[in-house]
């Protein structure tokens, strides 16, 4: 009790959690307060976030944390990429936020390439094409005159959004916001020229503010339902990739990683945008990280066919836990390697059908049981890394010596060990709550306990102990 400690509210694929960090000597410690299930939402024609639901979740962490006599100097948000909420004049959310694997950005890049020139457009915003975007979801809501966006005021992120309700101030954070494909990557300022040649309405934009910036204090009546007083709520690397980032255990040049969880997010660190065909040809793209740097990375598909997988079997009474399946995979023995950026793998009714039919139509091997259908997901991920990999060096000055593995997917010792094999070149594995840690020392950063990144990293190096993996073949 009466602890010094910053609050991290982490909206992830898989879940969400309210997780406490208390900072003392050079050395953080995690304490998670709450943890809930961030579900997608079907209704009618939409995939939603369950965005209210998801606000209670949050206040009962912070009641918990206040409960607990714990001294709160902050409280930061971060969720995945790319999803919004519109604001209406009255300040109103309108309408459920709509999750990004929803079908309405089917076919959008396409209808948008009519209107941008695709090169120029790479060499403008330096984000990697993906129909998920922000820009692809406002432009399909544009097509469909969705009446939304004719109500719409202001765009708010989704850590934008939590982050709004709890304090009043209405901003984007700028990592976020690289993630809407609609950011100058120089600039690191919106795009005019391509919101007004999509004519998407330009109030909607608002403040781009950094990460390590104070939004505002808790609204008194939430200050007072959670028995935490005023406290502030502080801009972190807002998108949960940027946040992980910033906590890699490395200090040293080029900083690899590879943030695992629903997605792999695979790429290097770098001071500005590479914005050259070659990186736009190998789908890199340029995220904004903290302390002013650039994530360069491939979005890759991640754990999501796993975590489909294992909830399709529990939802089949066959609950399977991951200490089970992975050890059983590892001993598994099957050479298919399904390419795991498919479509058919984005967001299928089901996981394990999917993979069937896609083995069958493309006369791979079958896998026959869980062990062979977990090991066949995993070599397939390792396999995608080693041609990101390959690709990523041949961006780079020089190859990178090492990958850091972090975020709940750095829990997964096959394919740790498969990634190692497939790279050549030691892996890292850990911290599992990169993002948490990212989001909480972002916060010590803006209230000055810390004075940079370096120094960030460094508490982190003195924090935790990654697991190593060398190559094996
Ligand atoms: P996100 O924020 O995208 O939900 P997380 O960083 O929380 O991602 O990671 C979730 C992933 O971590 C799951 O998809 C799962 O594959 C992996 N994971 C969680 N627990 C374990 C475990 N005990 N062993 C191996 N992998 C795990
Ligand atoms: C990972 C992530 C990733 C992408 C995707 C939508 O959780 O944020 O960096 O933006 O989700």
């Amino acid at each position: 009790t009466n602890k010094n400690i910053y609050l991290a509210a982490d909206f992830g694929g898989g879940s969400g959690r309210v997780i406490a960090g208390f900072l003392l000597h050079g050395k953080l410690e995690l304490e998670e307060i709450h943890r809930f299930p961030n579900r997608q939402v079907k209704l009618g024609n939409h995939v939603y976030w369950d965005f209210p639901a998801l606000f209670e979740d949050m206040k009962t962490g912070l009641k918990l944390a206040a409960q607990k006599g714990y001294n709160v100097k902050g409280i930061g948000i971060d969720t995945w990429g790319v999803d919004f909420g519109l604001i209406d004049k009255h300040g109103n959310l309108i309408g459920n936020p709509v999750c990004y694997r929803d079908a309405r950005t089917d076919g959008m890049p396409a209808e948008v390439f009519k209107v941008l020139d695709e090169k120029k457009h790479y060499a403008d915003t330096g984000i990697q094409v993906m129909a998920i975007n922000t820009l692809f979801q406002l432009y399909s809501m544009k097509l469909n005159q969705d009446s939304q966006l004719e109500l719409a005021r202001q765009l708010l992120f989704m850590p934008d959004l939590f982050s709004y309700f709890l304090t009043g101030v209405a901003n984007n954070e700028y990592c976020i916001a690289s993630t809407s494909e609609l950011l100058d990557a120089r600039q690191r300022n919106w795009s005019q020229e391509t919101i007004r040649t999509l004519g998407l309405p330009e109030h909607l934009f608002g403040e781009i503010i950094q990460p390590g910036t104070i939004r505002g204090t808790l609204k008194e009546d939430i200050a007072r339902e959670t028995g935490l007083g005023t406290v502030d709520v502080i801009a972190v690397g807002s998108h949960d990739t940027a946040s992980a980032v910033a906590a890699v255990p490395a200090t040293e040049y080029p900083i690899a990683f590879l943030s695992s969880g629903t997605w792999s997010l695979l790429g290097v660190e770098v001071d500005q945008p590479i914005l050259t065909e070659e990186a736009r040809q190998a789908q890199f793209t340029n995220e904004g990280g903290v302390g002013g740097r650039i994530r360069f990375l491939q979005n890759i598909t991640g754990l999501w066919i796993l975590q489909r997988l294992m909830s399709e079997w529990k939802a089949r009474g066959e609950e399977q836990s991951y200490d089970i399946i992975i050890p059983q995979a590892t001993e598994a023995k099957i050479d298919t390697i399904i390419p795991v950026d498919d479509t058919a793998f984005m967001n299928p009714e089901n996981m394990e059908n999917a993979l069937v039919n896609y083995c069958r139509e493309h006369e791979l091997q079958i896998p026959q049981n869980k062990a062979e259908i977990v090991r066949c997901v995993l070599q397939s991920l390792a396999f995608k890394y080693q041609q990101a990999v390959e690709q990523l060096n041949r961006c780079l000055p020089s190859p990178i010596r090492q990958l850091n593995i972090i975020g709940g997917g750095s829990q997964n010792k096959l394919l740790n060990q498969l990634t190692a094999n497939e790279l050549g070149i030691p892996v890292y594995a850990g911290p599992v709550e990169a993002t948490a840690i990212g989001n909480i020392l972002t916060q010590a950063m803006a209230k000055g306990e810390i004075a940079d990144l370096h120094e960030l990293r460094e508490i982190v190096i003195h924090s935790v102990t990654p697991q190593v993996y060398y190559p094996k073949k």
